[in-house]
């Protein structure tokens, strides 16, 4: 039986992971959970598989050499899935030092652990463990607007928000790793996810939860920056067919012409809305385009992203397979239906946060 060490896994994409694999995989493996529960780690992301006997969550911080240490010296760790992150572009504009901390700090710490659980005498690897770093196609920086360059494996990192800065600092680390040491990795940079579980800081459940609240939707600068879409679920499986067909010390892009603006995003956001809420549900009449309100742009914001996932489907057969229209229209159901957690995520601090982020805007 294979055993997994998932960081982050109380997060959007490492919740939605853990899922995807038990489905997958059921009782064949064994997942140890290591989160420190930021505000951006949720347990009830996790209620239904808590009882689980192959599934195990640790409150750990991944900077906490010591704790981190303590669990591969507990358990055979054959696979690390690392997701730990700081991940908010626009919270590393404003307080970049965390995200030096957990990204860069934190991922030396599961090289380092890592390699020295698995490594032999001889500096060679134990036979079959494999390190997945999950990252970000925000490194390699911003594309022109013209719909014909797209990122590849070997597109120069040029990163230009802290986040992105600290991002590519943790996938250089890897590299070194593997370059200098042989270290058993691949890295995985994906563009960006949608889907269920996803903190309402980032721009689909934040027009999402305003839009149900009345409350105006804040879109940066002209609206037209494009981001390439991608469901959760289709990068979750992504992850597993790079860690277990894909060539080790292999990066491999996960993401796929799926090239959206943002107005477009926050317009089919409104009328799917009014297209799923019964008539009789007192959201619905919060819901209105009025509310699009164009404020200050993001410093330093990228215009374009796109991916072209030629690789990974050459070498491995990945392809998306969510079409946008069905990945949304699932998503938006879901923010509907789960409105205790949208309530219970969006008390306290993410109050405070909103106010400091989007006032001065
Ligand atoms: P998220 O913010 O939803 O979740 C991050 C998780 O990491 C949380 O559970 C949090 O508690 C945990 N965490 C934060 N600091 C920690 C620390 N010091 N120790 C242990 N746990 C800690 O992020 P996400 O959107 O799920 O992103 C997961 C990973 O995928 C990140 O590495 C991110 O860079 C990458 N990624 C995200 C996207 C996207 O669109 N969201 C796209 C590409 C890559
Ligand atoms: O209120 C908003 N208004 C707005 O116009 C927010 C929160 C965002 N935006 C814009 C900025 C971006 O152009 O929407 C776009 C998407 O913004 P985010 O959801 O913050 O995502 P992005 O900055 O593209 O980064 C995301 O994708 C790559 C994730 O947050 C990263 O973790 C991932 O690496």
């Amino acid at each position: 039986m294979r055993t997994y060490l998932v960081t982050g896994g109380a997060g959007f994409i490492g919740s939605n992971y853990i899922h995807y694999m038990f489905r997958k995989y059921g009782d064949e493996i064994r997942i140890i959970n290591a989160d420190a529960l930021t505000y951006a780690g949720n347990l009830e992301n996790l209620r239904d598989i808590e009882g689980r006997e192959n599934y195990t969550f640790i409150k750990a911080d991944i900077t906490d050499q010591p704790a981190i240490e303590k669990i591969f010296a507990e358990n055979d760790i054959d696979r690390v899935v690392h997701f730990a992150a700081e991940s908010h572009v626009d919270r590393s504009i404003k307080d970049p030092s965390v995200f030096v901390r957990t990204n860069v700090l934190g991922t030396a710490v599961m090289l380092n652990c890592a390699k020295a659980a698995w490594e032999n005498p001889d500096g060679s690897f134990k036979e079959g463990k494999k390190f997945l770093h999950v990252s970000t196609d925000e490194v390699y920086g911003s594309l022109p607007d013209d719909g014909t360059s797209f990122f590849r494996e070997d597109t120069p990192y040029d990163p230009h928000s802290p986040y992105s800065a600290s991002k590519a600092g943790s996938d250089l680390l890897v590299k070194s790793y593997m370059d200098t040491y042989h270290f058993p990795a691949n890295i995985t940079n994906t563009s960006n996810n949608y889907g269920p579980f996803q903190f309402p800081e980032k721009l689909i459940p934040l027009m999402i939860n305003n839009a149900l609240s009345g409350k105006p939707l804040p879109v940066y600068g002209d609206g037209r920056n494009i981001r390439d879409w991608l469901y959760v679920d289709d990068h979750a499986k992504g992850i597993d067919m790079v860690q277990e067909q894909g060539r080790l010390f292999q990066t491999y892009n996960i993401g796929g012409h799926n090239e959206k603006r943002n107005i477009e995003i926050v317009e089919l956001i409104i009328d799917t809305l009014l297209a799923e809420l019964p008539d009789d549900d007192p959201r619905k009449k919060n819901v209105s385009r009025d509310l699009i309100t164009y404020v200050g742009d993001r410093k330093g914001h990228d215009r374009r992203y796109a991916i072209a996932p030629d690789k990974i489907r050459a070498e491995i057969g990945w392809e998306p397979e969510t079409p946008f229209a069905e990945g949304i229209k699932k998503t938006i159901r879901w923010y509907l239906n789960n409105e205790e957690w949208l309530a219970n995520v969006t008390s306290g601090n993410y109050q405070k946060y909103y106010e400091d982020m989007y006032s001065n805007r």
